[in-house]
C-alpha cells in the first residue's frame, strides 16, 4: 500500500458545486436574479432567490434533470443537448438591464465533453436578436471549453480554457462606463477566481454600443432559438453592480475551501487503497460520484471512468 497522502484544504483548479458558504456570500450581496437549481426532482420551475422575486422564477421547458448531487451537498440542474431543454423567466427584465447596462453575471457550471456545437449556448441571456440588442453570458461557438461574454452580435472570449467535465466558476463584470462603452469595452472575465485575458470574437461582426431590449431571462436558449450544451448548471447569479476582484476571489475560495480531493471517495482526507474500494462500490451501484468523465445527465460509467479515477488518484491532492 502506498503511504497515504494528506489532502490540503483548497483545490487549485477544480471547483466543486456550491456549498452553503458560497450561497451565504451571494445572499449578502442581494443579487437581482439567482437560480440555485436545487429544486427537488419533479419541480417545474427554478425559484428566483434574487430581489426581483418569484415573478422571475425560471420555467423549465423540455427535460431539465434535477437533483444531480454535488460533492459539497448542493444540487444542480442537468441539460442534455439532444433534447434541447431550456429555462425562461416568467417576466421581462427590468428597465435597468436594458439600454447599455452595468452588471455582473456569475455561473457555476460543469460542461460535459461531448460532441456538440454549442453555438453560444447561454448560461444567461436576455434581449432581442438584433445587433447590440441582447446580452450573451455563454459558451463560445464550436469551443465549449471557453466562455463568450458580449452581445448580439459581437463580444469577447477568453484566451484560456477551462476543463470539460469539471466544475468551473465563471464571472463577467460588465461596466457601461458613461453609457458609451461598446460590446467589449468595460468587460472583464474571471475563471476560477482569476482574471483571464480576453480578446474580441473575430468570427462575429461586432455590436457597437449596446441598446439591449427587454425580454425574459433565458438559460440554454436565446430569444431567437434554443442554443444548448450538455452539462450541469449549478448556480446562475446576476447583480446590478460590478463585483470587486476580492469579492469574486471570496466566492471562488468558498467554492473550494474544505472541498475533498476528487479521488478521496471515502472522505477520510487521505488517498489509500480504500478509495479504490469505494470507487468500485460506487461504480457497481451506478452512482454519479463514480462518473469521473460525465457525458450525460444520468451516470455514464465505463472503463474510462476507471482510468479517470486512477489519474485523479495518481495526481494526488492539489
Ligand atoms: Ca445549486
Ligand atoms: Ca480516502
Ligand atoms: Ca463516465
Amino acid at each position: 500500500m502506498k503511504t497515504p497522502i494528506v489532502c490540503v484544504a483548497a483545490l487549485a483548479s477544480q471547483v466543486l458545486a456550491s456549498p452553503v458558504a458560497y450561497q451565504d456570500l451571494v445572499q449578502d450581496k442581494s443579487p437581482l436574479l439567482w437560480y440555485r437549481f436545487d429544486e427537488a426532482v419533479g419541480a417545474t420551475e427554478a425559484i428566483n432567490y434574487g430581489t426581483l422575486g418569484t415573478d422571475f422564477n425560471g420555467v423549465f421547458f423540455g427535460p431539465v434533470f434535477l437533483g444531480d448531487a454535488s460533492i459539497q451537498g448542493d444540487t444542480a440542474a442537468c441539460f442534455e443537448h439532444p433534447s434541447q431543454p431550456y429555462v425562461e423567466s416568467a417576466s421581462d427584465v427590468p428597465a435597468s438591464l436594458t439600454g447599455n447596462p452595468t452588471f455582473t453575471a456569475e455561473a457555476v457550471v460543469r460542461v460535459f465533453a461531448t460532441p456538440q456545437n454549442p453555438f453560444y449556448a447561454p448560461f444567461l441571456h436576455w434581449g432581442a436578436p438584433r445587433t447590440g440588442q441582447s446580452v450573451y453570458f455563454s459558451i463560445l461557438r464550436n469551443d465549449e471549453s471557453r466562455p463568450y461574454v458580449g452581445f448580439y452580435n459581437g463580444g469577447a472570449t477568453s484566451l484560456d480554457n477551462y476543463t470539460l467535465g469539471q466544475w468551473v466558476h465563471i464571472v463577467w463584470t460588465r461596466d457601461a462606463g458613461d453609457g458609451t462603452n461598446d460590446d467589449i469595452t468595460g468587460s472583464r472575465l474571471f475563471i476560477n477566481g482569476e482574471e483571464v485575458d480576453i480578446d474580441r470574437d473575430f468570427s462575429l461582426p461586432g455590436a457597437g454600443v449596446p441598446d439591449v431590449q427587454a425580454s425574459p431571462f433565458y438559460v440554454q436558449r436565446a430569444t431567437d432559438f434554443v442554443r444548448y450544451f450538455s452539462g450541469n448548471v449549478d448556480e446562475v447569479v446576476l447583480y446590478d453592480r460590478l463585483l470587486a476582484d476580492d469579492e469574486i476571489g471570496e466566492h471562488y475560495d468558498a467554492l473550494v475551501d474544505n472541498a475533498p480531493c476528487p479521488a478521496d471517495l471515502d472522505g477520510d482526507g487521505s488517498l489509500t487503497v480504500f478509495d479504490f474500494l469505494a470507487f468500485q462500490n460506487a461504480f457497481d451501484a451506478g452512482e454519479r460520484r463514480a462518473d469521473f468523465n460525465p457525458t450525460t445527465c444520468t451516470p455514464s460509467l465505463d472503463i474510462f471512468d476507471f482510468l479517470a479515477f486512477q489519474n485523479a488518484f495518481d495526481a494526488g491532492c492539489p
